[in-house]
């Protein structure tokens, strides 16, 4: 099967490392369009050694469109996902607009692909964040249950996109050179108060809700209960960016229903679908974001049972941010459609 594959946000930090995967996975693309905004409109991106003209996202641009990956931010989600739907394409929609939605299946392959096969015409791709968590908890969940979940992370930057980056390299150089420059976009662009990222951690991931927590905070809470179908699971999330370009990074801390041993867990993690343990102490090796950039699985060490509670377990989880915390993840939906006769 060939198919026309639209990338919408083509110019972007994610949409990049989309049409990348597209090409390496080999995935059945017949004609891939790139879109963008009408700022965008008429530059080219690279796919397969050829240039293809990016196109204003619109539309009457999804004629004929058989998958539509979306990455261009909520608002442009909400305005042309439908659209895109409508015409026949299935949207896979990186974007937080339609994940919470009851209708809108919420997907991590490894952990409730078959959810994917019950769309309607959009499927969401869960956070970042969300994603490599449950990767490797899904394992552990399925096996020993999981009452509780205590997560601190170390987010990079790209996760803000590719200005955020930029920032932290203008900054870093700044302060490196004796200069005080100001800082624009992080914690978060639309806010009147930006701080520096560089030689610091800023413990606000997006806006604050009225509970104290963060919109990035609460994305941990309700997508991990969706995708783990449990309503009922704990999640207490504390979200810290870090200067690092690619790689979140996760402390992990759960309390199973069920009593473990330590050499049950890593037996589960070591045959879990798109795990990696890196886990030995005496040589310490422990996963890194700098080593896991460009690679797409989510990597797991520093494995060890609590001091205390009889049922706790501390995990080190980490995972390229753009690749399964987003263009990885949407390539691998759309590849369990093809394969399980999901399209329309
Ligand atoms: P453009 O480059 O034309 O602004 P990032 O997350 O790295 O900031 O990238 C955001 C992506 O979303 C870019 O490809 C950007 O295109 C795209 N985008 C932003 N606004 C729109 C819009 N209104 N319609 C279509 N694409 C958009
Ligand atoms: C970050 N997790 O690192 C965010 C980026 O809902 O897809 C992804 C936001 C989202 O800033």
């Amino acid at each position: 099967e060939e198919l026309t594959v639209a990338v919408v946000g083509a110019t972007g930090a994610v949409g990049r490392k989309m049409i990348e995967t597209l090409e390496t996975r080999r995935f059945p693309v017949k004609t891939l369009v790139p879109m963008a905004s009408s700022r965008s409109a008429g530059k080219s991106v690279t796919f397969r050694g050829e240039n293809v003209t990016v196109l204003e996202a619109q539309p009457e641009a999804f004629k004929g469109v058989d998958i539509a990956l979306f990455s261009a931010g909520a608002k442009t989600s909400r305005a042309l996902s439908p659209e895109a739907a409508r015409r026949g394409a299935v949207v896979i929609d990186n974007s937080s607009a339609f994940r919470m939605d009851p209708e809108v299946p919420l997907v991590v392959p490894e952990v409730n692909g078959r959810a994917a096969l019950g769309h309607r015409g959009i499927i969401a791709n869960p956070n970042c964040s969300t994603i490599q968590m449950v990767v490797a908890l899904k394992p552990i969940y399925d096996r020993f249950g999981i009452e509780r979940i205590i997560v601190s992370t170390y987010q990079a930057v790209s996760g803000a996109g590719a200005r955020a980056v930029e920032e932290l390299m203008t900054l870093t150089r700044s302060q490196l050179s004796g200069e005080k420059r100001p800082a624009e976009i992080l914690p978060v662009s639309s806010l009147p108060v930006h701080h520096s990222i560089a030689f610091n951690v800023l413990p606000q991931i997006d806006v604050f809700e009225d509970n104290g927590f963060t919109k990035e905070e609460m994305k941990m809470v309700n997508e991990t209960r969706k995708i783990l179908d449990d309503p009922e699971i704990l999640v207490s999330p504390t979200c810290v960016r870090v200067p690092v370009v690619t790689g979140h990074s996760e402390a992990v801390y759960v309390e199973t229903e069920e009593p473990f041993e330590l050499e049950d867990i890593y037996g589960v993690l070591e045959h879990a679908p798109g795990v990696v343990v890196l886990d030995d102490p005496a040589s310490q090796k422990y996963p890194m974001p700098a080593d896991t950039e460009g690679r797409p699985e989510v990597f797991v060490g520093r494995i060890r049972k609590d001091l205390g509670h009889p049922r706790g377990l501390n995990l080190w989880v980490v995972s390229d941010n753009l690749l399964k915390g987003a263009a990885y993840n949407a390539v691998q939906i759309a590849e369990l459609l093809v394969e399980q006769g999901g399209l329309r």
